[in-house]
């Protein structure tokens, strides 16, 4: 018995047509751009995370290092500190190193201080023996910049609200034995947008 064939009249397709091969491309144009533009942004988002990551861990280290060599100091022989709200961008120090027949014995002069390098931004600089043949320096950050953040310079005005009048990126202040230390770093990314944040510490002199 024959099974009956199939109808003549039904024509099977052998292939897309060419609005369905132009719909198929465009889809996929449309697939690829998005791929890549998300790949841009995952690229553009991992790089601006590593740059605060960046930013924070000199921040702190610059912080952490101030303070150290602040609280180090006798606070009797600590020179350039204003008290709030006026700062000031450097302090000259000396630590006590002990006693020697009744006699303070002091380590060699000090000095924390923020110096110029580029439009708006400058290096915090500590020095042994500041401006002396025997003078050693180290850079402990390139990236503070000239004002301090939100804050607007020489309008004698406490902008950003803080307590400071016209502070620096690097300011301090003093109160009996107690110094404010306020630091900011700033950097710029691949898109020209600011990295910029801010850490405030407070030391106490030991002696
Ligand atoms: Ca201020
Ligand atoms: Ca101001």
């Amino acid at each position: 018995m024959r099974l009956p064939s199939c109808r003549r009249g039904h024509r099977t397709r052998a292939g897309f047509t060419l609005v369905e091969v132009s719909i198929s491309l465009t889809v996929l144009v449309l697939i690829a751009v998005n791929v890549g533009l998300l790949a841009r942004a995952g690229t553009s988002a991992a790089d601006s995370g590593v740059l605060m990551m960046r930013v924070d861990d000199e921040l702190h280290l610059t912080v952490d290092r101030i303070g150290l060599a602040l609280l180090a100091a006798d606070a009797s022989e600590v020179d350039g500190l204003t008290a709030a709200p006026l700062p000031s961008s450097s302090v000259r120090y000396q630590a006590a190193l002990g006693t020697a027949g009744g006699e303070v014995i002091y380590g060699p002069v000090e000095e924390v201080a923020w110096n110029p390098t580029q439009q708006g931004l400058g290096s915090v600089l500590w020095r042994e023996r500041p401006d002396e043949e025997a003078e050693r320096r180290v850079t402990w950050s390139k990236n503070v910049p000239i004002a301090y953040k939100a804050e607007l310079l020489e309008n004698f005005t406490d902008d950003n609200e803080n307590g400071l009048r016209d502070e620096a990126g690097l300011a301090f202040t003093m109160a009996s034995k107690r110094i404010n230390i306020h630091v900011t770093v700033e950097r710029t990314d691949k898109e020209g947008q600011l990295v910029s944040t801010q850490k405030r510490s407070v030391v106490t002199c030991r002696n």
